[in-house]
């Protein structure tokens, strides 16, 4: 299928997802009038798996579907206050002939009573105990988590040891929506995609608004033809079904031509939310061919993440407990060293890694009364001296001045945004313009991207087709001239060594003034 007309790369946040006006078409979804159960619409391929023609389903009570030792008790859950509770409804159908079996979703939504069938045979159904013991296993493995790493890597792998799917990825979300794939298990065979970022628009506003208020949704094949929703006539008039919370809601087809071009006909994902917001995905791909997952396992995935969600303020808050205390024994050290030699700024740089490790820069410049000293990569001598002439005037020499994006502050420093897009620059004291600088490069040059840049953007006819590689274009536009953020901790470490070379200076001062008395 071709890109729609209307939505491309630039506005596919603009696409209303919640309302394709279709499904996929390995179920049947039915909206019901209550309390007769009246079908009201019904996707167009009923035939295929009801036996009997859609059109003349409208109007039809569901009863007369279903077989006559089951109405009843189907009437009865469907009525329910708390619907949901009974899914999945097994039901039986009575259509060309014979019965089918299947899985009924039901929920409410805006007034309608939804209900979607997805065919199933007895032996998919995990039986009660299993998905008790499976779950109680799961439970204890995350929570047992030592970190968010190590929470990262079992929730990928229950989730593949429950689904099967080839590629499965702890995917978190960056504060601009940025992605980074933080733990990956996949079938050897499989692109590995562990530690790559992907840009914000490949999960667009609106998905990402979705995906915050239901838990999973899954593609079986990428390869299908929509089943568009018949209605009778005054249920037209209401406007688009809204199927938010569909699980056969057809998806947008500009991600389907990605996840084509991906060479993934299938996938799943499902959603982590922390205090409110989506802080990331578990998202699994299929690289061997279709891949469908029954209700019952998908509930347990839902729940795997659901209860990963809950860990995450816990873990998360242990993720830079290593990097803390190893800035700490570096602090320590160059404490040390501080002391012992007599020029402070060869304490700090000899040797150079230290204060680099310190914050995490690949550059640093110690400038100390006139006098510079470069480690790891810097702006050149004579924009070094610019730069602090410009700090000088305009940064107050009490705070930090911390930056990912040097140049919307100081625009002479797009020339150097390869090695200096985001800096941290402390003053290490007051009357004269001493500085220590730790700087970082723009984000497009140290970000592993996803997916292949030697591959080109492939072309179909002279239409270039959707592909990792053309989302990074738009992607580079919106990171230009900025670093990769710095973190709390690290700049915590740069506040503190300033603490500690003013004590150092001020010890040395009050040494020389009693030498002088
Ligand atoms: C949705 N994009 C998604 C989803 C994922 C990704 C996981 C959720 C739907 C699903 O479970 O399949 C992205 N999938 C990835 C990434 C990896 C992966 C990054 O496996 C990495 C390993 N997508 C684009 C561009 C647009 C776009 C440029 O790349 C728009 C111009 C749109 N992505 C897009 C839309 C959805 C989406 C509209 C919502 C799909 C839906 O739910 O209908």
């Amino acid at each position: 299928a071709r890109v729609g007309q209307v939505v491309d790369l630039t506005n596919c946040d603009k696409e209303p997802i919640h309302i394709p006006g279709g499904i996929q078409p390995h179920g049947v979804l039915l909206v019901l009038q209550e309390p007769a159960l009246t079908i009201r619409q019904v996707s167009e391929n009923a035939e295929a798996l009801l036996g009997v023609p859609a059109r003349s389903l409208l109007g039809m009570a569901l009863e007369n579907l279903l077989t006559e030792s089951q109405a009843s008790s189907i009437r009865e859950c469907l009525l329910s206050e708390r619907l949901e509770d009974n899914n999945p409804l097994k039901l039986i159908t009575r259509g060309g002939g014979r019965e089918h079996f299947f899985n009924g979703i039901a929920h409410r939504h805006q007034g309608r009573l939804i209900l979607e069938l997805e065919p199933t045979s007895e032996k998919e159904a995990l039986p009660y105990f299993g998905f008790y013991h499976q779950a109680r296993s799961s439970m204890s493995r995350l929570r047992d988590a030592k970190d968010l790493s190590a929470l990262c890597v079992e929730a990928v792998r229950e989730v593949r040891r429950l689904t099967g799917f080839d590629r499965v990825i702890a995917y978190r979300f960056d504060e601009e929506w940025n992605g980074a794939v933080l733990a990956e298990d996949r079938l050897e065979t499989a692109d590995s995609y562990l530690g790559l970022w992907f840009p914000a628009s490949d999960i667009p506003r609106q998905a990402r608004e979705l995906y915050t208020l239901n838990w999973l949704r899954i593609i079986p094949t990428t390869d299908y033809v929509p089943a568009r929703i018949l209605s009778l006539p005054e249920d037209t008039e209401q406007g688009p079904l809204d199927m938010s919370f569909c699980v056969l809601r057809s998806a947008s087809p500009i991600h389907l031509e990605y996840l084509r071009n991906m060479g993934a006909p299938a996938s799943m994902s499902i959603s982590l939310i922390k205090e409110g917001r989506l802080w990331g995905l578990i998202s699994c791909t299929h690289v061997s061919g279709p891949r469908y997952v029954p209700y019952e396992v998908r509930k347990a995935c839902e729940f795997v993440g659901e209860f990963m969600s809950s860990l995450l303020v816990t873990k998360e808050g242990h993720e830079h407990y290593d990097q803390r205390i190893r800035a700490q024994s570096i602090q320590v050290r160059l404490l040390e060293r501080m002391t012992r030699h007599p020029d402070v700024a060869v304490g700090l740089t000899q040797p150079p890694p230290e204060l680099l490790e310190l914050t995490g820069a690949t550059g640093a410049a110690v400038y100390f009364n006139g006098r510079t000293t470069i480690i790891g990569q810097a702006p050149d001598d004579e924009q070094l001296q610019a730069l602090i002439e410009w700090l000088a005037a305009k940064a107050d020499p009490r705070e930090l001045f911390c930056t990912v994006c040097l140049s919307n502050h100081y625009p002479e420093a797009a020339a150097f945004k390869d090695v200096a897009a985001g800096l941290i620059a402390a003053s290490m004291s007051r009357g004269r313009h001493n500085y220590v600088l730790w700087f970082r490069p723009e984000v497009v040059q140290t970000v592993a991207w996803g997916g292949n840049p030697n591959k080109p953007v492939d072309m179909d006819g002279d239409q270039p087709r959707l592909h990792p590689r053309k989302s990074f274009a738009l992607w580079k536009e919106t990171v230009r001239g900025k670093s990769l953020p710095w973190k709390d901790y690290e700049v915590e470490a740069a506040r503190e060594l300033r603490r500690n070379v003013i004590d150092v200076a001020l010890q040395r001062s009050e040494e020389l003034l009693k030498l002088n008395m």
